[in-house]
């Protein structure tokens, strides 16, 4: 971006530039406050980094052009290769490790594995409202929609049960694998700052057992499968035991860790934030939660205690509108990197060259007025008719990336969300605190915290 001007909020220092005024806590929503008034393109200048941020459709749509655009990955996403190396999310565009386990992962997301899956989403949800119906009271939503999310993945990817319903703590493994992906995230974040070095030797040092315990029980995870003859056709055992169609090449053992430490932590919290602000915005509108249990109850049937089948999912139309439209209002993963492949101008006149980068910030592309109207801040699932989507500006909506690098658990995502949603609503009668304020926390992904509901088991209908 070279000898370019952006706009910035007002009250720029020397030396930290816009530090003032961020949130420390609350990046993301602290930057989508400044970015009123500045137009569809500005930049945040943090000490000397820079980040440019893009709000409109039109530029995101500009950004989204495979032809002249590719995934960057921000300084976030540099410091999570500290914890998830070459997986998937963190690679490099043209590091060989993404090519070989996006070619050799890809059958293990589509429709026929969904299919595997789904006996056993319903298995880990099936445990989570036991201990609902065991224990009446105010429910923890981001809280147990983590847990649950958490648990589907490990067990469907890796066939790694943590027991998140029946210990009493949590499996070990779950803090010291959060504590190992928070220590690499505070590195990130301290990256521009002088003194930063000390300061990460620190985080270092305090880190390293968590780090030591998380890659042993991988590595023992990986050797155990090894050495068993393993012929289970999960996310590990395709990576240990299928070699590339067409080049033979295979994933080393160090990769495979990545693999699954990126799997875990991309596969589940961006989930329970959907399913959490989904709920949060239902408990708010009544009209639409009687129209989602409406359409669950005729879906599924009387029975509030009934599992849906596969193929019910897909019919829960509503339902999926209302995740639709949540993920709008707070895409979970709030934001991603784009470069250009070479020497490109916006239409805003500004020049991109290669190794500049921007983010596309979904929170406000997704309120941008002109394609979503004046009433953008308004939940809305009928956005999401098909009637009214068509002719909608493509890439207006982006919550799941775009391109190649675009998130390869959509439809596992989408799946177990509509699933579980379903269940609730089918289960139970919402009752929010009408006191709650929404409240997000930022680590990665977006999450409402203090967010409580009360269920009430339905009876089953006639
Ligand atoms: Mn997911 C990439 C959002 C669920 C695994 N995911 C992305 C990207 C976004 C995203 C945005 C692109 C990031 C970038 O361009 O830098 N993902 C989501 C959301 C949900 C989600 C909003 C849930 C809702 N993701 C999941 C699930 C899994 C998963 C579930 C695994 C089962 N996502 C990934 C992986 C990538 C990714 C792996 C990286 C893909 C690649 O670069 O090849």
């Amino acid at each position: 971006w070279s000898g370019q001007a952006f706009p910035h909020p007002p009250g720029r220092r020397p030396v930290v530039g816009d530090l003032l005024g961020a949130d420390p806590a609350a990046p993301l929503q602290s930057t989508m406050r400044r970015a009123e008034g500045l137009g569809p393109i500005f930049e945040l200048k943090i000490f000397d980094q820079k980040f440019v941020f893009v709000t409109s459709a039109e530029l995101a749509a500009e950004l989204a052009d495979e032809s002249l655009f590719e995934k960057a990955l921000s300084p976030a996403l540099v410091a999570l290769r500290e914890f998830a190396g070459q997986g998937l999310f963190t690679a490099y565009n043209d590091e060989t490790n993404w090519a070989l386990a996006h070619d050799l992962l890809r059958p293990a997301f589509t429709r026929d594995a969904m299919r595997r899956y789904h006996p056993i989403m319903l298995a880990a949800a099936r445990e989570l409202f036991d201990t609902w119906d065991a224990r009446p009271g105010p429910v923890d939503v981001s809280a147990d929609m983590t847990r649950l999310t958490l648990e589907t993945i490990s067990r469907t990817a890796f066939s790694q049960d943590f027991g998140s319903f029946t210990r009493e703590d949590p499996h070990p493994f779950i803090p010291a694998m959060i504590a190992a992906l928070r220590a690499g995230q505070r590195k990130g974040t301290l990256a521009s700052m002088p003194g930063s070095a000390m300061m990460a030797r620190r985080i270092d040092r305090r880190n390293a057992h968590h780090q030591a315990y998380v890659d042993r029980l991988l590595d023992d995870l990986i050797a155990a499968r090894r050495a068993g003859d393993d012929d289970n056709d999960d996310l590990l055992g395709i990576m240990l035991h299928s070699p590339h169609p067409e080049t033979g090449q295979r994933l080393d053992d160090v990769n495979i860790r990545h693999q699954i430490l990126t799997f875990l932590v991309a596969g589940h919290e961006t989930t329970s934030g959907a399913l959490s602000f989904a709920l949060h915005h239902l408990s708010r509108s009544p009209a639409a939660l009687q129209q989602a249990q409406a359409e669950v109850d005729r879906v599924l049937g009387p029975d509030p205690d009934v599992e849906p089948t596969f193929e019910q999912v897909p019919k829960l139309r509503y339902v999926r509108r209302v995740l639709d439209e949540a993920l709008r209002l707070w895409p979970t993963a709030p934001a991603f990197g784009r470069s250009p492949r070479r020497t490109t101008t916006l239409s805003t006149g500004h020049v991109m060259r290669p190794g500049d980068w921007a983010l596309v910030l979904l929170p406000l592309v997704h309120r941008d007025p002109a394609v979503w109207g004046d009433d953008a801040d308004q939940f809305d699932p009928d956005r999401f008719l098909p009637g009214r989507s068509r002719g909608r500006l493509p890439h207006a909506y982006k919550p799941f990336g775009t391109g190649e690098r675009s998130c390869i658990g959509r439809q596992f995502a989408l799946h177990e969300a509509v699933l579980v949603l379903a269940q609730m609503l089918h289960r139970y009668d919402l009752e929010p605190d009408p006191a709650y304020e929404l409240q997000i926390s930022e680590r990665l992904t977006l999450m409402p915290v203090g967010f409580e509901l009360t269920l009430t088991p339905r009876v089953p209908g006639p």
